[in-house]
């Protein structure tokens, strides 16, 4: 076996060829687009420059029904990067994660953020109903792995996962507080903006009907209007 190595060794060193590690074997996978693990999308933002480094990113959704998942690169310090949208085709189940590839040139930069949206909506917009993100170190020459896994709770069946698992649901006990939810006049911050009744003037003097003066209050009976309560 010594015998062997050394002639091999001898063999690399005469024609002055190099091993390639495992690590170069990766990279140039990831580059070359060879790799079918991770062949649903790709996010080249080598900017015309040779690849040299890359994400391979996994993202799994939590529930059926996700429209549309928005995967994107920040810089350490909050500079977009580039951003791609999952559907159609690459629609994220469930029952299916997504492999996504992202290809960076060389650079200064080694920290990254990257961020995964899920929306209701096919097209990515409106209010996400996940949103996580992920700290990624990524020197020149080097692939790393990272897993968006939105495995996010709806206690309430409001098809928003829960603010305390990765979701956008301020209140998941409650399944009319969630966002892009309608606000009502009900003591109740329904869509999740961080302002209880608003739009609806509540505590401003008014003068009711009978000419006394009074304060703007929810309707006990009706959460869409206000009366004015007077002592
Ligand atoms: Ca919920
Ligand atoms: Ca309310
Ligand atoms: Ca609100």
């Amino acid at each position: 076996m010594r015998g062997t190595s050394a002639l091999m060794l001898g063999m690399l060193l005469l024609c002055g060829c190099t091993v390639p590690s495992d690590d170069d074997v990766i990279l140039e996978r990831l580059c070359s687009h060879a790799g079918r693990e991770f062949q649903d999308a790709t996010l080249q933002l080598t900017d015309g420059e040779p690849c040299s480094r890359g994400i391979v990113v996994e993202v799994r959704s939590w529930r059926y029904g996700i429209g549309c998942v928005r995967v994107a690169l920040e810089t350490g310090n909050g500079r977009p990067i580039g951003s791609t949208s999952l559907r159609g085709q690459t629609q994220v189940t469930p029952a299916k994660s997504r492999g996504l590839r992202i290809l960076l040139a060389e650079g200064q930069e080694t920290a990254f953020r990257l961020y995964s949206e899920s929306f209701e909506s096919e097209l990515c917009t409106g209010t996400p109903s996940t949103r996580l993100f992920q700290l990624v170190d990524l020197p020149n020459g080097t692939v790393q792995s990272a897993r968006l896994d939105s495995a996010g709770t709806d206690a309430d069946g409001d098809q928003y996962a829960s603010i305390d698992t990765g979701g956008t649901d301020c209140d998941d006990t409650n399944a009319d507080v969630h966002p892009d939810n309608i606000e009502k006049c009900d003591g109740v911050d329904n869509d999740c903006d961080k302002y209880v009744d608003e739009g609806f003037n509540i505590g401003v003097s008014c003068t009711s009907q009978q000419g006394a003066k009074g304060i703007v209050t929810c309707d006990p009976s009706n959460s869409t209007q206000t009366i004015c309560a007077t002592r």
